[in-house]
């Protein structure tokens, strides 16, 4: 079988199967801890405007969920932002964007510093998205699917009071269902395609990542959004896989049944995403198209980053709503 490229993380068929998220602490107004301590016996931080940093990387689908959620909801005031540079090197996420290579607030050069400042003994991969405390420069969370929810929920007190309601709890049924589809078979899915090392766990993952996309054309056929008339956390996930969609995961992870531009209602969506606010501005094309094409050795040994596709027209007119 082909050399994996995370080989912890790939099963004896060759199917890839993504390492569980080691933080899972909660910034919540329930801890028990008074402001400027550490979590609660639950794991529960205080709920402080400016205490935590989000540490992101422009290339990564998980990290620009919570990025988007935060600008969305107004909290990009109550939570200070770092971001990583797209290239790793053998050391993980670097602050290299950064004067002297160091983030400003937290004085580290490296992301994993905050990971072993947390756990010493952590030997898993160190992810991005990861909430980090100021205070003490430990990672609150990198439970990236926790962390976009608990934005809309537990930080309510701080949105922006036009903030809307992204994840409604009347939707929550519903929307959860949908979201750990779209999760499972597209988010996920084009890793699946990507990452696989046998030819059958690939051929498994494209085709139930394109069937997924296919029913989800269907679904938004007649509503503007996944839920309907109004933006949900749905769309925010489905958005940031979208858009990475033909600049990396139809050539590197040979997702190429179709581009994004040859599923017309699909691709009208995202450009309708692209263009409200919260989102296009949070798109940068040059920093994915680096990360994937440069940092997959396994998949892309040459590490050549390709010029194409094309991207004007994702600011031409999308016809809906
Ligand atoms: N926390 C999740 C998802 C987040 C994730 O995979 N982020 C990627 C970037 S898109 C990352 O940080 N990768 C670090 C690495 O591959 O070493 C995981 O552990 O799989």
């Amino acid at each position: 079988m082909a050399q994996a490229q995370f080989s912890a993380e790939s099963s004896d068929t060759g199917a890839f199967v993504r390492q569980p998220n080691r933080f899972t602490g909660r910034v919540t107004p329930h801890s028990t801890s008074p402001p400027g301590g550490g979590p609660d016996d639950q794991d529960r931080w205080p709920l402080e405007p400016g205490r935590y940093r989000l540490i992101w990387c422009r290339a990564c689908p998980w990290a620009h969920r919570a990025l988007i959620v935060r600008n969305l909801l107004g909290l990009d005031d109550a939570i200070s932002l770092g971001t990583v540079d797209p290239i790793r090197d053998d050391r993980g996420w670097r602050f290299t964007l950064d004067q002297d290579g160091f983030d400003p607030v937290l004085g580290i050069g490296f992301l994993s510093e905050a990971y072993l400042a947390t756990d010493s003994d952590y030997t898993g991969r160190v992810t991005v998205p990861a909430l980090v405390d100021t205070v003490t420069g430990r990672v609150v969370t990198n439970d990236y699917p926790q962390l976009t929810l608990d934005l809309s929920t537990e930080w309510r007190r701080l949105h922006a009071p036009d903030a809307p309601d992204l994840y409604p709890v009347e939707l929550r049924p519903e929307l959860d269902a949908l979201m750990a589809e779209i999760h499972r078979d597209v988010n996920n899915g084009v890793y699946r395609c990507g990452f696989a090392t046998s030819q059958q766990a690939y051929d498994e993952a494209f085709r139930t990542l394109f069937a997924r996309l296919d029913a989800l054309s269907q679904r938004l056929t007649d509503r503007r959004y996944l839920m309907g008339e109004r933006i949900t956390e749905a769309d925010v996930r489905l958005f940031t896989t979208l858009v990475r969609f033909d600049v990396a995961y139809h050539g590197h992870f040979k997702c190429n049944r179709s581009k994004l531009t040859e599923m017309p209602v699909l691709w009208a969506y995202a450009r309708d995403l692209f263009q409200t606010p919260g989102f296009g501005e949070t798109v940068d094309f040059d920093h994915i198209k680096r990360h994937y094409y440069a940092t997959h050795g396994a998949i892309n040994p040459t590490g050549i980053v390709p010029l194409g596709p094309d991207l004007h027209s994702w600011t031409t007119p999308h016809g809906r709503g």
